[in-house]
């Protein structure tokens, strides 16, 4: 349908605002929102996950993308949950405690929204005690840290070590992300994986969730 192709199209080149009225007359047009959702915006992030990966696109884009995905999802979403969409998953994210960095998070959790997969943040400066009480609250599958600063990255092993401590551990696996982390930290740290980019993240909580089910 060459509208969901326009759609995916507009996603890709981040023109929220046209993306946004041309998803309203989708939806006042009677086609199912997962359709929408899967061969419009999906498609369309697909695309920019793709170019990232190859250095065909770059943050600023890739940010104003991810602002157009965002938009049209808000209008998607209620209906989304009325038709009874089964999400993939649920993942609790934040930036752990002393941390105001929510950029690269808040493209991580956008990418796995689009790749339909549930997602409670917690926001930025979460420290250990906000998570544990959320992964009681919520029951996620999957728990996403995220840190910038050589300082709060420690922040990230206190706050699995709560984790573990509230007797959370066993039912959560735990990805890490952010510049100053690598996956050699991760396994010091305990984590069970580490992505460097929003779009292998994708990639390996999908990998998380296969062996989960
Ligand atoms: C924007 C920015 C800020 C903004 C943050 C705004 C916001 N709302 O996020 C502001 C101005 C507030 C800020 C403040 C500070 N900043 Co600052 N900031 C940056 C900057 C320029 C860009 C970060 C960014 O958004 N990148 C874009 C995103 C998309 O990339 P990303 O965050 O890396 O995320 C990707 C991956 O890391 C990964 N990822 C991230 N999180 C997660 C989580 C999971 C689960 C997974 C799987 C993956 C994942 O996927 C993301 C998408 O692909 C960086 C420099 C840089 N180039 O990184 C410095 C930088 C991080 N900041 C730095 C510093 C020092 C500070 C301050 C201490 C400065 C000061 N003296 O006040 C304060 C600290 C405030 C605090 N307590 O947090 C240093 C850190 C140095 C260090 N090694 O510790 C950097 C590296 C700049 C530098 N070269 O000195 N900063």
């Amino acid at each position: 349908m060459k509208e969901l192709l326009d759609l995916s199209q507009l996603i890709e080149q981040g023109q929220s605002q046209k993306a946004l009225t041309l998803t309203q007359q989708l939806v006042n047009s009677g086609l199912p929102s997962q359709t929408i959702l899967n061969d419009g915006l999906i498609a369309g992030m697909a695309v920019v996950g793709e170019k990232m990966r190859n250095g065909d696109m770059y943050l600023p884009e890739v940010l104003q993308s991810a602002g157009a995905m965002k938009a049209s999802l808000a209008i998607l979403k209620p209906l989304l949950a009325l038709e009874g969409t089964k999400s993939r998953g649920k993942i609790l994210i934040g930036t752990v405690k002393g941390d105001m960095h929510d950029i690269g998070k808040n493209l991580v959790s956008i990418m796995l929204q689009g790749a339909g997969f549930e997602i409670v943040d917690i926001g930025c400066n979460a420290d250990p005690q906000r998570f544990v009480s959320a992964i009681a609250e919520h029951a996620p599958e999957i728990v996403g840290l995220s840190a910038m600063l050589t300082t709060t990255m420690l922040n990230m092993k206190t706050t699995i070590d709560a984790i573990a401590g509230a007797g959370l551990r066993s039912k959560v696996k735990i990805i890490i992300g952010g510049a100053p982390v690598s996956q050699k930290f991760a396994d010091e740290i305990g984590a069970d994986g580490y992505s460097r980019d929003a779009v292998l993240a994708v990639d390996k909580v999908k990998q998380f969730m296969d062996r989960t089910s």
